[in-house]
């Protein structure tokens, strides 16, 4: 097995222990045993983190002096942002995952008020979600690249949420799952991007041991996320 081989490996490791497809909270959700006001919270807290991923994304292009890796990068912004038409009027723009994740609340019965509001954004969700920007802002760009390796497991987790929700949630229209069937191109180009340059620059056993507790440290955003919307709605929030 060669250096690279061994360092993927324990990449991998680290997501086979501490992934969130482990967390009860998908593991409820996978068995069809969520409450539709649990899927509800789960969406419309879920939305706070979809959109700060075009943010931290940016921080990353702004840490990252390197021309070659931008002009890839950026294409991680244009996913959930979208893009403006040619402004030819004859349309031609993309929505990005932004709105797609709007549409999703919307099929799960979530208005898009009420999710860009944030009025039902738990404290927890929050915290985890900007700890995740700050990491991106604060850290070097490439430890940022690292965090983001959690995406080697999101096809896995993304098959097996679209299969349950299709099969165990009948009150969701199907429409709105546009989201997950976008993510299950995007996510493995992000990965394979992500992985070569991890790979590639972090050669040192000590700088291995940077990107091996950026993915614990990522592993550990989407942990705390689930524990804060499986401890359900404040006191207070009406149902
Ligand atoms: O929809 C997700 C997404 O766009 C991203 C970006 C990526 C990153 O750069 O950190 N992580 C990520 C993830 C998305 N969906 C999560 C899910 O469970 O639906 C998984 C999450 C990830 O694996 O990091």
């Amino acid at each position: 097995m060669t250096a690279t081989d061994e360092f993927t490996r324990r990449l991998r490791g680290v997501l086979e222990r501490r992934y969130h497809h482990l967390h009860p909270f998908n593991q409820r959700m996978h068995r069809g045993e969520l409450s539709r006001e649990e899927l509800q919270l789960w969406v419309t807290n879920r939305f706070y983190y979809q959109v700060k991923i075009p943010i931290k994304d940016a921080l990353i292009l702004a840490n990252c002096p390197e021309p070659e890796v931008r002009r890839k990068w950026i294409q991680r912004i244009v996913d959930h942002d979208g893009r403006d038409g040619g402004g030819d009027g004859a349309g031609g723009g993309e929505e990005g995952g932004i709105e797609a994740w709007l549409r999703l609340g919307e099929a799960m019965g979530v208005g898009r008020e009420e999710m860009v509001s944030h009025r039902r954004l738990l404290p927890g969700v929050r915290f985890a979600v900007d700890a995740y920007v700050e990491f991106c802002r604060s850290r070097p760009w490439l430890e940022a690249v690292a965090a983001s390796l959690t995406e080697l497991f999101a096809p896995l987790i993304v098959k097996e949420r679209l299969a349950a929700i299709l099969s165990h949630y009948p009150w969701v229209d199907p429409e709105g799952l546009q989201y997950f069937r976008n993510r299950l191109a995007q996510a493995p180009r992000d990965a394979e991007h992500a992985i070569a340059l991890v790979t590639e620059r972090f050669r040192t056993r000590a700088d291995q041991e940077r990107a091996v507790a950026a993915l614990d440290f990522k592993c550990d955003v989407l942990w705390c996320l689930l524990d804060a919307v499986e401890r359900g709605p404040l006191p207070g929030w009406e149902a």
